[in-house]
């Protein structure tokens, strides 16, 4: 389905315009053409679909990795203006946080994250109940964030791994944010380096994006 006019734009056009035109192009044939068949037969109710996370129009994803207290929180709370992330020496919180646009400050839960069909996050759902307790959405009015969203994660427990003991599977849903995120940031505190077992499981997960990662 690619009428006369389009192909005529595609060869005068550069490789970018071509580019946003077949994006847009096959975006329009989803939602003119797949998604009402979707809509109309519930296909999400059994069969979550990939294209609609990854057609609809998502703001670029920046996610912040790295040991506990390396500063992650400290960084996201510098880029948004005040202190809407809790942070401090101890690994006291275990908490993927989605970081969004919104017109006031709120915090949106984990479940409801994954539940909003116009967020690209209802594929988590899939690493179960516990996982769900420590995912948060926080809104903020910050400028910036209308065109990026981070994502802030509890970072690799090397020698208090036995204290914390995570109920769900850290490294699949750090390989999951990896896959989608656009920019991985990988912070370190050089006066307190506890490399380890997790965290070289943590770069493992980078296999195939190794040049989303930068470290900090
Ligand atoms: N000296 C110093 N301390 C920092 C810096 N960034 C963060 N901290 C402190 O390091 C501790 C851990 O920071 P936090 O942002 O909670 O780390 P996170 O676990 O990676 O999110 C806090 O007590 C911060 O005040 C920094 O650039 N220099
Ligand atoms: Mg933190």
């Amino acid at each position: 389905r690619c009428p006369l006019d389009l192909r005529v734009y595609i060869a005068e056009s550069t490789w970018q315009e071509q580019f946003n035109t077949t994006c847009s192009e096959i975006k329009r044939i989803y939602e003119d053409s797949i998604e009402p068949v979707e809509k109309r037969y519930q296909y999400e109710l059994f069969k979550p679909t990939y294209f609609s996370d990854t057609l609809k129009p998502n703001k670029p994803l920046v996610l912040f990795l790295g040991p506990f207290s390396a500063g992650k929180s400290t960084f996201i709370n510098y880029l948004l203006g005040h202190d809407c992330l809790w942070t401090g020496p101890q690994p006291t919180t275990d908490k993927f946080t989605i970081i969004m646009h919104g017109t006031e400050e709120s915090k949106i839960s984990g479940r409801i994250l994954t539940s909003n069909p116009e967020l690209p996050f209802r594929r988590l759902a899939e690493f179960g109940n516990q996982f769900l307790e420590t995912l948060e959405g926080i809104q903020v009015p910050a400028d910036f964030l209308k065109n990026i969203s981070l994502i802030d994660t509890p970072g690799v427990l090397e020698s208090a791994r036995e204290v914390h003991s995570r109920a769900y599977d850290y490294m699949k849903v750090t390989r999951w944010f990896i896959e989608r995120a656009d920019l991985v940031l990988v912070l370190f505190d050089l006066s307190k380096l506890d490399a380890g077992m997790e965290l070289r499981s943590m770069f493992q997960q980078f296999k195939g994006h190794e040049s989303k990662l930068r470290m900090v």
